[in-house]
């Protein structure tokens, strides 16, 4: 290594600067453990949680439980948890969205400001029972659009989560 250094010292600085270069790029990227999806890095717990526990780790890594806008944001996180948990027919055994009505009954909003413009709920659902203010995917039905349809349960009950947060 010492006489390339000597035969060839432009290249060594060349190749110093590159590897600096592509760290300073990694930074862009999601962080270590985030999955990297879209716009979005996604990072996934598989303990349970209450849902204002969930949200509060997530705010602390600096993102939110996951908004959905959409058929295929919904999908796509659907996706990603049938592909990360050895389960994924059993019912309830799902995760939380960001979506709860904690402010004022039946007026559901998404932790992260994203307005609600879109729903998925499981025909009957939301139907606050025993006040329910909190909204997971309940992992029930025939199929995977079926599965990954919404209710509203107890906050206090334990769910896995996902975590999203911009990527910058
Ligand atoms: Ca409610
Ligand atoms: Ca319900």
């Amino acid at each position: 290594m010492a006489s390339l250094v000597q035969k060839f010292p432009l290249m060594v600085i060349l190749l110093i600067g590159f590897i600096w270069l592509s760290e300073g790029e990694a930074c862009t990227k999601c962080p270590q453990y985030w999955m990297e999806i879209g716009e979005y890095c996604y990072q996934y717990f598989g303990n349970q949680m209450k849902f204002h526990d969930a949200e509060g780790v997530c705010n602390r890594l600096g993102g939110f439980l996951p908004s959905i806008r959409n058929e295929e944001e919904g999908n796509t996180i659907y996706q990603l948890w049938k592909g990360l948990v050895n389960h994924p027919t059993q019912k309830d055994s799902a995760y939380w969205i960001g979506l709860r009505d904690t402010h004022q009954e039946s007026k559901f909003e998404w932790t992260d400001g994203t307005p609600l413009e879109y729903y998925n709920w499981i025909p009957g659902q939301p139907d606050n029972s025993n006040g329910e203010d909190c909204v997971c995917v309940r992992n029930d039905g025939n199929n995977d659009d079926e599965r990954q349809r919404w209710n509203d349960m107890r906050c206090d009950w334990g769910q896995a989560f996902f975590c999203r947060k911009p990527l910058n």
